[in-house]
């Protein structure tokens, strides 16, 4: 029998690649769940509409009855729930909104799961957001909770709502503690992706003797530990199947013959992870690389508010350029509290699960330009 997998946010970056991933490597079907909206996203997941062995579902997770009524429609056996408001910086102007779907959402889908189909597997987004005002870097997965946004606090409480009906109800529940991961298919709005699109829109005005267009962000000197969204869905996959990626449980259990189907021993073993790089770098790293990357030279220079990265004199001459300004602070992007520093320690999963990521940070910011470099905006 081919597996059922339903993806909450199957539009998004991760469900993308998740859909990917699982249409490679699997034969399941996938269901993805939408949103009903007057104006549907379906950019990231074009490629697969014509894919018999997926099929769109529209449900919502505020809305219990939508989730319940799925899980009972498709019987599937597993459940990923990508679906969040993922948005950090927009968690202190909708945080009601945040919280209905970062943590009831998860609480409707577990109570679905319990009383509908409860040996379907379900995996939660959690988020090194959660980490926060870190104590000691790489954060582990003993590193206490100490939030700093409603966004953090959103997934901390679901944290322990999984944690709470695996351990009530015997559910197979697994929480993946993700840092930060990016790539093509990232939303606008997310410093990387920001800074990817603005460089290859400053890369094209350079070539077009046009005005050039700063790129206004916020705090510079944010530390992040950034990954490719592709490498973490196999790790996702992977927390989902652990008798079949952990080494120590496949002989404990499955070469003698348990029947896996039946998670009541499963429950017990499984273990949630990190998923990380282990390597932090700064959001003005990340804007060096970039540039580098387009071949445009730049310098910083200024302090604070008014630092300012400047592309170099002989490029102003080259090309004629109206201003020397690449990027500018804009105190509007600023957060009413900062997470400073994350870097994770992803040893467990490396170890236990056999996880690799392949993408380097460096890769990554290539990757990112290079594609909105060939693929300009219109
Ligand atoms: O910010 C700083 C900003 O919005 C990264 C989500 O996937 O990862 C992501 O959350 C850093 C922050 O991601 C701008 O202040 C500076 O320090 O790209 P971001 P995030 O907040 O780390 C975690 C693991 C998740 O779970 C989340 O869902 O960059 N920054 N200037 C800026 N950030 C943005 N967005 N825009 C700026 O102009």
């Amino acid at each position: 029998m081919k597996k059922v997998v339903l993806i909450t946010g199957f539009t998004g970056m991760d469900g993308a690649n998740l859909t990917e991933y699982l249409l490679k490597n699997t034969e399941c079907e996938i269901y993805g769940m939408v949103r009903r909206s007057a104006n549907p996203n379906f950019k990231n997941v074009k490629e697969f509409l014509d894919n018999s062995r997926v099929k769109i579902v529209y449900g919502d997770l505020i809305d219990l009855i939508s989730i319940k009524n799925l899980v009972e429609k498709i019987q599937p056996d597993y459940l990923i729930n990508l679906g969040a408001n993922s948005f950090v910086g927009c968690s202190w102007d909708m945080p009601i909104q945040v919280f209905e779907t970062n943590t009831l959402g998860v609480l409707y889908c577990l109570e679905a799961i319990k009383s509908v189909k409860p040996n379907c597997r379900f995996y939660q987004a959690s988020s090194s957001e959660q980490f926060g005002d870190v104590l000691y870097s790489p954060q582990d997965i003993k590193h206490e909770w100490r939030p700093r946004s409603i966004y953090g606090c959103s997934k901390c409480s679901s944290h322990y709502l999984v944690k709470v009906y695996k351990e009530s109800y015997g559910l197979y529940a697994v929480c993946g503690i993700l840092f930060n991961h990016d790539g093509i298919k990232r939303g606008p709005e997310f410093v990387t992706q920001k800074i990817a699109l603005g460089v290859a829109n400053i890369h094209n005005q350079i070539s077009k003797k046009q005005p050039i267009t700063p790129i206004k962000l916020g705090n510079l000197d944010a530390k992040r530990d950034w990954s490719d969204s592709e490498d973490f869905v196999d790790g996702i996959w992977r927390m989902l199947n652990q008798e079949e990626f952990n080494q120590q449980l496949k002989e404990k259990y499955i070469s003698k013959n348990f029947y896996t189907e039946n998670i009541g021993w499963l429950f017990k073993e499984i273990k949630d992870y990190i998923l990380a790089s282990g390597e932090t770098h700064s959001v003005k790293e990340f804007i060096e690389l970039a540039f580098k990357e387009a071949n445009i030279e730049g310098y910083w220079e200024g302090k604070g508010i008014n630092e300012k990265y400047l592309i170099s004199n002989y490029l102003i001459e080259e090309h004629n350029l109206n201003s020397n300004i690449l990027v500018e602070v804009d105190p509007k992007f600023f957060r009413p509290a900062e997470v400073n520093i994350l870097c994770g320690d992803s040893t467990p999963a490396r170890k236990e699960l056999n996880w690799q990521p392949k993408v380097s940070f460096q890769e990554l910011v290539k990757k990112m330009v290079r594609h909105n470099i060939n693929n300009p905006q219109v």
